[in-house]
């Protein structure tokens, strides 16, 4: 059980690792996702632990992208599915999109029990355990797709990506949203739509913002998407991890 107080300086992260633990514990996030954690938990603690406006304008690009796009497709993997797995249903829900586990470390008792945890979690369909589609240039387990999902889709949003899966991806002419505290991550780099923020918040906010934007015709939404520079939002970033920025 948690029982920390939300007043606590440290309450977040103290959740977030709790919500990991559980995962592990739950045959959900791999142990290899306690590491991704301590690294993610490193970064947002640098970029000061809350969501930068440049962060904010790519949680709005990546709404945008969703709406328009005509398979889009929320990638879950054990970390996501024990942080954020309410939310990755609210936004699937917001946007239209299909929700698709897909593991690094692939195991069909974890596929299964994320998949499940979805489902409690309000899922009413989850993909990735059929596996009759691939992902070219990867090793047999991990390029294990849906046809009708990763695999048709052509909007991905992929948190908390290994750098390989997000370049094969890329490859494959996707638009890749990547959720990832690391800037410098070569999944951030490959992105469309680089978001650079704790999952906890971005998932949250990107489904804020399509509900926002879900009633704008689709020339707003080009406009959007065409004006963002993942350049520039990686650049903000790491200017925000070096010197703060000024908000
Ligand atoms: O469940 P599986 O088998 O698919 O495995 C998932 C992990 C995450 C273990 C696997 O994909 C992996 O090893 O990832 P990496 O290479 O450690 O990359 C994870 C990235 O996510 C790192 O750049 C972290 O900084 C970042 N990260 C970690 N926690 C968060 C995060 N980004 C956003 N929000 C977080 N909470």
């Amino acid at each position: 059980e948690f029982d920390v107080p939300e007043s606590h300086p440290r309450y977040e992260s103290l959740l977030t690792r709790h919500r990991i633990e559980a995962g592990v514990k739950k045959g959900i996030t791999s142990t290899q996702g306690l590491i991704a954690e301590g690294r993610g938990e490193a970064f947002d603690y640098l970029l000061g632990e809350r969501t930068t406006e440049s962060a904010d304008e790519a949680e709005r690009v990546a709404a945008a992208s969703l709406l328009l796009a005509d398979r889009p497709v929320l990638s879950v993997n054990g970390n996501v599915a024990a942080l954020v797995p309410g939310e990755i249903v609210e936004l699937a829900e917001a946007t239209g999109a299909d929700i698709e586990v897909n593991l690094f470390n692939r195991t069909e008792e974890r596929m299964e029990a994320i998949a499940d945890h979805l489902c409690e979690h309000g899922a009413s369909e989850v993909k990735g355990l059929r596996a009759d589609g691939r992902i070219p240039g990867l090793d047999h387990e991990r390029a294990k797709v849906d046809a009708d999902g990763i695999e048709s889709a052509d909007v991905v949003v992929v948190p908390l990506e290994d750098g390989d899966r997000a370049e094969a991806l890329d490859s494959m002419g996707k638009t890749e949203i990547v959720i990832d505290l690391n800037p410098l991550s070569r999944s951030a780099q490959v992105a469309a739509v680089p978001i650079v923020d704790n999952i906890l918040r971005a998932v949250p906010n990107i489904t804020a913002h399509a509900r926002e934007l879900a009633d704008e015709p689709a020339s707003t939404l080009e406009t959007i998407v065409s004006e963002f520079d993942p350049d520039a939002a990686l650049a903000a970033a790491e200017e925000a991890i070096r010197h703060g920025d000024l908000q």
